[in-house]
């Protein structure tokens, strides 16, 4: 059944394969041309996407003698091409062990090697998307580890134009996981043109390569099947743990919630931004989206607020003030890392 819904899926794309490769050369800065295009239709139209049959459609159908003279400035990118929706070198499942006899030291030995500084690599094979990983983050180190020795081979292999950066709460107060994220978004473009950004917990490991970290034509929840909810969604509009946006999915949204402080809610009030703005959820099956998490116990400041589920009511009429363009915070200190970028900010988290 997987296999026949493989190549199904293959069928249907391969066309159109063909015609984004052209254009990726001639636009080669748009961001939605190396958007990987499903099976389902978006709900709603997304502003600017070149389905095949849509008007900008016109713009694929250029002869490769326009393709060459238009990127005749550009060699790099007149030679390879874009990175191919099914990465080859995937393995599929993996056995997934926290042992806590590993150091980060000992990662950085098995897994750095190809890397640049700040937890960066790009692969020189073919032109992929530009990924930020953002990891909202305090007091984890022994989680951040395992997840650092799982994740650089698991992005290596799946080709994406990567940098992970932790986002680290300054201070005691009150832990905000969503106003973290908007800040990591901020903080990755200031760096680097990324135009997919991938939202992960820290205690969170796939155990399949197959698992995307990339950007779809409609936001992704990647997390569907975690061993501490018996592999399975512990409810249909699910959201939580790890999820990715475009670049414009994420704008569409106005980001994250920033008023979200503590344990909760915050998941849910996302789902609904992307519902409300006409998008809907992509999700890999629920075999290949299987994750680990590593076991601990609740994090001190981060109670479960009984005010968030209450706010979830108002998402409708609250998504356009409480978002990316009301986000307030200060960085406080930036370390580069061999393995990843750390980034601690000020969110002004009230005391707990
Ligand atoms: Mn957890």
């Amino acid at each position: 059944m997987v296999c026949f819904a493989v190549l199904l899926f293959h069928n249907q794309t391969s066309t159109l394969t063909f015609l984004t490769k052209q254009y990726y050369k001639v636009y080669k800065t748009s961001i939605f041309s190396s958007l990987i295009k499903e099976e389902e239709q978006p709900v709603g139209e997304v502003k600017g996407e070149n389905l095949p049959g849509s008007e900008n459609s016109e713009k694929s159908k250029i002869s490769i003698q326009d393709v060459a003279s238009m990127t005749s400035d550009a060699p790099a990118y007149a030679t390879i091409g874009p990175c191919p929706d099914i990465p080859p070198k995937l393995v599929g499942p993996l056995r997934v062990e926290f042992d806590y006899h590993r150091s980060l030291d000992k990662v950085r030995e098995e897994v750095a090697e190809p890397l640049q500084n700040g937890g960066r690599f790009k692969p020189t094979e073919c032109v992929a998307q530009k990924v930020a990983v953002i990891i909202p983050f305090r007091n984890r180190h022994e989680h951040l580890k395992h997840w650092l020795y799982y994740l650089h081979p698991i992005l290596l292999r799946q080709q994406v134009d990567y940098g992970i950066y932790v986002i680290n709460q300054f201070g005691e107060g009150v832990f905000n996981r969503a106003k973290l994220m908007n800040a990591g978004y901020f903080e990755a473009l200031k760096e680097y043109d990324y135009d997919c950004f991938v939202f992960s917990d820290v205690d969170l490991v796939p155990t399949d390569d197959r698992n995307l970290y990339r950007c779809f034509s409609n936001p992704r929840h990647l997390a569907v099947a975690m061993d501490k909810f018996g592999y399975r969604l512990p409810y249909n509009t699910y959201f939580g743990g790890v999820s990715s946006f475009s670049r414009e999915q994420f704008l569409r949204i106005n980001g994250f919630p920033n008023t979200y402080w503590g344990w909760g809610g915050e998941d849910d009030d996302i789902y609904k931004r992307v519902t409300f703005r006409g998008m809907s959820v992509s999700r890999p099956d629920l075999v290949i989206g299987r994750y680990k998490m590593v076991r601990h116990k609740r994090d001190l400041h981060n109670e479960p607020n009984p005010k968030n589920p209450d706010k979830l009511h108002m998402t409708h009429w609250t998504m356009d003030k409480d978002g990316i363009n009301s986000l307030k915070y200060t960085v406080k200190e930036i370390v580069k890392e061999k393995m990843f970028t750390f980034i601690t900010v000020d969110i002004q988290a009230p005391a707990s």
